[in-house]
Formats: C-alpha cells, sequence, structure tokens
C-alpha cells in the first residue's frame, strides 16, 4: 500500500527520559525502514516537566506537549498510548487508556506487584475483546535479531531438547557508592531493584527463547549499598545530579536464582548492577540434547551455535553474524555485516505494534505475558525473603 494510503495512528507518550527517547526513536523509524499498514503520527508527549519534555519533542518531532497524562489521554488524536514512566504510575495510566479505547504499550516490567499486572491483564482482555484494543508488554529485547532467531532455532529442534538455561543480566552502573539514590532504587517506585529491571528482561527472554516457563525458584537477593546521596532536579539517563543529604536504598542491587522450566530444565539467573566491568551484558546460554547457542548483547549481532552432530574434532561453536536478510528484522536495514545496535529494538517493536493495531491482531508479549513475568519476579522475592526456600510458580493460566 502507498504511504499516501496508509491511515494514520496518533502516538501519545508518556515519559521523556531514557525509555522516552528510546521509544521517540522506535516511533519515527518504524515506517521508514519498516511497512506497517499504519503510520504513526507523533502527536503528543507527556511529562510533568514542562521544558524537559519540550526539549525531547524538539529533538525527535513531537507535534506537542501535556502536562498531564489524563488530558493526553483523552486527546481524539491519540490512538496509541505508550507508557515511559516508572513502574508505580504504570496500572493506573494504563486501565484508564484501555478505558477509553486507546491501544496501549507499555515499559516493562509491567507493573510493580502482581496485584497490579493483574488487574492490568484483566483491563486489556476486556478492552481486547469488547472494544478490539491492543495492548502489549516491551519486552524489547525479544526482538534483537539474535534472539529472535536463537526461538526459531529452538523451535526448529535445532538444539534438541532444552536441558540447561544459564541467564545473566550484568550491569556495573551502581558501583560506585555515590551514584545518587534515583527513581530506581527506590521500591515504591520501581517495584525491585535489578531484579524486576533487568531480571524482568532475562526471565522474559529465557521464557520467549525455549517457550517455557519458569515452574519454580530458589533465590537470594542482596544491597550492597544501603545508602547513597539523594538525587537533584537533573536527572541523566541512569543517573542524575547529587543534592544534600542522604538516603535509604529500598531495592536489590543484585538477584540470583535457580529455577527450573516447565519442561524440566534447569536454569540459572543472574541479574546485578555490581557486575564491575559489565555494562550492559544480556548473556543467554542454552544447552540442548543436539546443540547449544549462546548470546551477549555485548556483541549482539552474533549469535553462537553448536550442533554436537558434528564431530569433536570440527566442533565447537560456531559464529554466526546476524545480518542476513533471512534473519528476523534485518532484511529491510543494510547490507549484510552493517550491524544492528541498541535502539534498532525500539523500531522493530514499533512496527509490530502498529502492525497489530492496524491489523486488529493481538500483539506479543502481552499484558497476560507481562503478568507471568511478574509473578516469577514475585516469587523470587518470596524465595529470598525466606532464605532461598523452594517456591513453586503456578503455570500460565
Ligand atoms: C536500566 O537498567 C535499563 O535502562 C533498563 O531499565 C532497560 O530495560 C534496559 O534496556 C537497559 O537498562
Amino acid at each position: 500500500m502507498a504511504a499516501e494510503d496508509k491511515p494514520t495512528l496518533g502516538v501519545g507518550m508518556i515519559g521523556y527520559s531514557f525509555m522516552g527517547r528510546a521509544h521517540s526513536q522506535g516511533w519515527r523509524g518504524a515506517h521508514s525502514f519498516f511497512d506497517p499498514p499504519a503510520l504513526p503520527r507523533l502527536v503528543a508527549i507527556g511529562g510533568r516537566d514542562a521544558a524537559a519534555a519540550q526539549e525531547t519533542a524538539d529533538r525527535f518531532g513531537w507535534e506537542s506537549v501535556e502536562t498531564d497524562w489524563r488530558e493526553l489521554i483523552a486527546r481524539p488524536d491519540v490512538d496509541i498510548v505508550d507508557i515511559c514512566t516508572p513502574g508505580d504510575t504504570h496500572a493506573e495510566i494504563a486501565v484508564a487508556a484501555l478505558a477509553a479505547g486507546k491501544h496501549v504499550l507499555c515499559e516493562k516490567p509491567l507493573a510493580n506487584t502482581v496485584e497490579e499486572a493483574a488487574t492490568m491483564a484483566a483491563a486489556a482482555a476486556d478492552a481486547a475483546r469488547d472494544r478490539g484494543v491492543r495492548s502489549m508488554v516491551g519486552f524489547t529485547y525479544r526482538r534483537v535479531p539474535a534472539i529472535a532467531y536463537a526461538r526459531k532455532l529452538v523451535q526448529d529442534g535445532r538444539i534438541g531438547e532444552v536441558r540447561h538455561v544459564r541467564a545473566q543480566y550484568l550491569q556495573d552502573w551502581l558501583v560506585d557508592p555515590e551514584a545518587p539514590l534515583t527513581w530506581r532504587l527506590q521500591k515504591e517506585r520501581a517495584g525491585s531493584g535489578a531484579l524486576g529491571d533487568i531480571g524482568a528482561h532475562i526471565i522474559d527472554l529465557t521464557q520467549f527463547v525455549t517457550g517455557e516457563s519458569v515452574a519454580g525458584v530458589s533465590a537470594l537477593t542482596e544491597t550492597f549499598v544501603k545508602e547513597r546521596p539523594l538525587p537533584g532536579d537533573t536527572a541523566r539517563g541512569l543517573s542524575a545530579d547529587v543534592s544534600e543529604g542522604r538516603g535509604q536504598v529500598t531495592v536489590d542491587d543484585a538477584a540470583i536464582f535457580v529455577g527450573r522450566l516447565a519442561g524440566g530444565a534447569l536454569a540459572t539467573f543472574e541479574a546485578t548492577r555490581f557486575a564491575t566491568g559489565r555494562k550492559n551484558a544480556i548473556r543467554l546460554e542454552v544447552n540442548g540434547s543436539r546443540g547449544s547457542l549462546a548470546f551477549d548483547f555485548e556483541n549482539m549481532n552474533v549469535l553462537w551455535l553448536h550442533d554436537a552432530a558434528v564431530p569433536a574434532v570440527d566442533g565447537g561453536f560456531t559464529r554466526v553474524l546476524v545480518t542476513e536478510p533471512e534473519h528476523p528484522y534485518v532484511a529491510p536495514w543494510w547490507p549484510q555485516g552493517h550491524l544492528l545496535g541498541y535502539e534498532h529494538g525500539f523500531t522493530h517493536q514499533a512496527a509490530d505494534f502498529l502492525t497489530a493495531v492496524a491489523e486488529g491482531a493481538d500483539p506479543t508479549p502481552s499484558f497476560a505475558d507481562g503478568l507471568q513475568v511478574q509473578t516469577v519476579l514475585a516469587a523470587v522475592e518470596r524465595s529470598a525473603a525466606s532464605g532461598a526456600a523452594w517456591t513453586p510458580i503456578a503455570p500460565p493460566s
């Protein structure tokens, strides 16, 4: 369909900081490289700090700024509400947006508690059934080509029966004890620490790649630096300036857990902001009866593949450069070997969501998927609180 014949979907995005910028980039690029059946129009960006929101609006081409999210949702020219705010606001905004008949894309983790996530998932199911309204949670790393390809290889049986998963999300931006107490370190705003922020990603990736849910966990969590300087007014990505005084860190700095997948595989998970020297190392290794897969986001265009059928003398892991047009998401981009980066996942996410909304299909990961990850996060917290007791998780309904 020619671009001029495509319908337009107005996007209203709430949040303008790190994730707001990543999503802005996604909305801008979605229809330049991909071909969704509807075009996004960057109608309004919402944020309490009008000047900061305006700066993001000017840089990324948002047409207007709203300082009250309720007004943004109420606008008739907003069809899609994109929630890029801290977790404590997700449930209220998402439920209101769905009730107003808006399609909703919500950053991960879906909510701060299982109860909130359940309310959101129920509202999303009602809205889809009654009004054809679509919703999706932003587990963006699913849309990294090498990850999407890893899932396909598992589905195609290339590594056989899954026996082990080793999943790590390693960052180090809190190693400095003088790093400020930003919202991600406050339980009432973020829900949990490394666990919900980055542990949620590796839970989702494990389940996405293997196709199996986490059935039980035994966990340890730790807060290494218990008090930090209070932040000032200026946030910069994960950081901020500091002001007078100090406050308590009320979330975990690191979470480590073992788990059993529904199909019987054993998994280990490690989510930490204290892996000195590791910046955004999302590592996933899956060992199966016929082979293995290994991925590290710090080298995100590569997937390592081991085929156990190859004689050991020539065996080992093959380096697959995931830049061929046959690989998921790659064809619309550049010629082979011209690499993709962090922001491309957000473009893929925006293109997929626009396509689902325009075609009237339910996109994934759904709010129900987000709720299921939330139940795993809650089980990890319960297990850690009880001294690593084995904590079963009910299968997703
Ligand atoms: C901070 O740890 C963070 O920005 C996460 O919140 C994102 O989900 C991840 O993509 C990068 O790191």
